[in-house]
């Protein structure tokens, strides 16, 4: 019988040997950072980079306190407090192996929604030095049509008008600066690790938009005072399972919400911080004066591809990304997608050979043990693919490259958005904040094949460009005709050899 242990900081010295657990004393540990939106991929990576740097050196000022300002928050916000803001990551090996590591760099936790003003007055409070943030391609309130802040969303109403008792991000970091300034305490850097090109660019457009409305002094402050580095982030991390929480019980502890990930990580930063960081450096983090071509090939290759399999594979059946390349069609398409649509457009990685680091892609995409399931893939969809794929087809168009893979998979998303089903008219678990909408656009396709595209707030002006609308029509009245997804792939590889896994 194995005794199961549940994770607590008392509990750290009963675990099994096999599991690495933080040796550093947290209890010495004041939270230097904030992170708002912790969810997995904050747990498998920045977290993770800090407890191997807390591991490494002597500091006490680099914890972690995580922030939650939505209701849906509250959940790992109460698992992590009961745990003593411990948990499990789980690293899953393609051969099968699996390292179990307990993480400690987290310490706190606070729902601002619960306290807005308490969760300000910790971001202004001076130990914050960094405020960190996974809040989704979606997050940013950003409208790819106006290329602008999109200042008719209700809360950011609100935000504007009630600056103590803010609701979004950009109301909440707005008002801790205003804090920090009138106590005369340095403005925190805002570190986005987030899946957008340009991502800390993106904030500070973000923030000062708003911050000129709310107190134009202010945002003048927040410009010359606050950095927003750029960065790449890469980490492979599925939705936990049930699965995986009673494979932990098997090892022998007990972790109410474990995370699971792929060994691959990656983090490029751009070193510009406004209040000091972690050594990152010292544990893997890379850190260079221009993450572009670096965020460029990551987001083009890695999230776009996920995209492709996403939404062609659900429409086929397949449940997760390994099992789309294990099916060598589909490791044909994707890689034939990355060699020939969006490669031709990145910019040349210093130090990268993209032959080497599409292959490691297809790798990692096959990792039996990673079970990414398409749903989390083809989640909030209407934020992704303006970021991860839009603009490769249109880059293509302008330059004269092939669009028609990336095209298809566009046809796809409209039969996924109207039907909600797959070729076997099994029902798709479709999660996107734009769901209405896009459902609305998409269901007019049969009467009208250019409908889905006419949504300009995700599409921009794609449905301008003659060449493209060709081609799309071509790929929505096939696919309509006949939801046989296979053939159509088929038909765009021509004839040619298929990789196999
Ligand atoms: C995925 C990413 O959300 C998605 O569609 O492509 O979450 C991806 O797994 C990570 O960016 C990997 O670093």
């Amino acid at each position: 019988m194995i005794t199961t242990i549940p994770l607590n900081q008392e509990n750290l010295s009963n675990l099994p040997e096999s599991v690495v657990v933080p040796k550093y004393d947290r209890n010495q540990l004041q939270a230097g950072i904030v992170h708002i939106g912790v969810g997995g991929f904050h747990r498998s990576h920045e977290a993770f980079y800090t407890d191997e740097f807390l591991s490494l050196s002597q500091s006490t000022e680099w914890g972690i306190c995580g922030m939650g300002l939505r209701e849906a928050d509250r959940k790992i916000g109460d698992i992590l407090k009961q745990q003593d803001y411990l948990y499990t990551l789980m690293v899953k090996h393609p051969d099968g192996r699996q390292e179990n590591r307990v993480i400690g760099s987290i310490v706190d936790f606070v729902m601002a929604c619960d306290d807005p003003h308490a969760a300000t007055d910790k971001l202004a409070h001076e130990q914050t030095k960094i405020v960190s943030l996974t809040i989704t391609e979606g997050g940013y309130n950003f409208n790819a049509a106006t290329n602008e802040f999109d200042f008719s969303n209700p809360d950011v109403q609100y935000d504007l008008e009630h600056p103590d008792t803010p609701k979004m991000i950009f109301g909440f970091l707005t008002e801790a600066l205003r804090k920090r300034r009138a106590a005369g305490i340095p403005a925190f850097t805002i570190q986005s690790c987030d899946n957008i090109q340009h991502n800390g660019d993106m904030t500070r457009k973000m923030l000062l938009a708003f911050a000129e409305k709310q107190d134009p002094e202010l945002a003048k402050w927040i410009a010359a005072e606050v950095c927003f580095p750029n960065a790449m982030v890469d980490r492979i991390t599925p939705v936990t399972t049930l699965q995986d929480i009673s494979d932990l019980e098997e090892v022998g502890v007990q972790d109410l919400w474990p995370v699971t990930c792929e060994p691959f990580t990656q983090w490029i930063i751009e070193d510009s911080f406004s209040n000091g960081r972690p050594a990152w450096e010292t544990v893997g983090a890379q850190f260079v004066t221009d993450v572009t071509p670096y965020e460029l090939m990551k987001i083009r290759l890695l999230n776009a591809g996920h995209s492709v399999l996403g939404l062609l594979g659900s429409i086929h059946g397949h449940e997760t990304i390994d099992g789309c390349i294990a099916d060598p069609l589909f490791a044909t398409y994707v890689r034939r997608f990355m060699d020939e649509e969006a490669t031709p457009i990145l910019q040349h990685v210093d130090g990268i050979d993209l032959d080497d680091y599409k292959s490691t892609l297809i790798e990692r995409f096959g990792n039996p043990n990673i079970k990414d399931n398409l749903a989390r893939i083809c989640l909030e969809s209407s934020s992704k693919l303006p970021k991860f794929l839009i603009p490769t087809i249109a880059e293509n168009l302008a330059k004269g490259g092939g669009i028609k893979f990336a095209t298809l998979v566009l046809a796809a998303w409209c039969y996924y958005s109207d039907k909600g089903i797959n070729k076997f008219g099994d029902t798709l678990d479709i999660v996107d904040e734009m769901k209405d909408e896009l459902h609305q656009f998409a269901s007019k396709t049969e009467s009208d094949s250019l409908s889905f595209l006419k949504l300009e707030s995700v599409f921009g002006d794609l449905i301008q460009n003659e060449a493209f609308t060709q081609q799309y029509c071509y790929s929505v009245q096939t696919l309509y005709q006949n939801v046989d997804i296979e053939a159509q792939m088929n038909e765009l590889l021509g004839e040619g050899v298929l990789l196999t896994a």
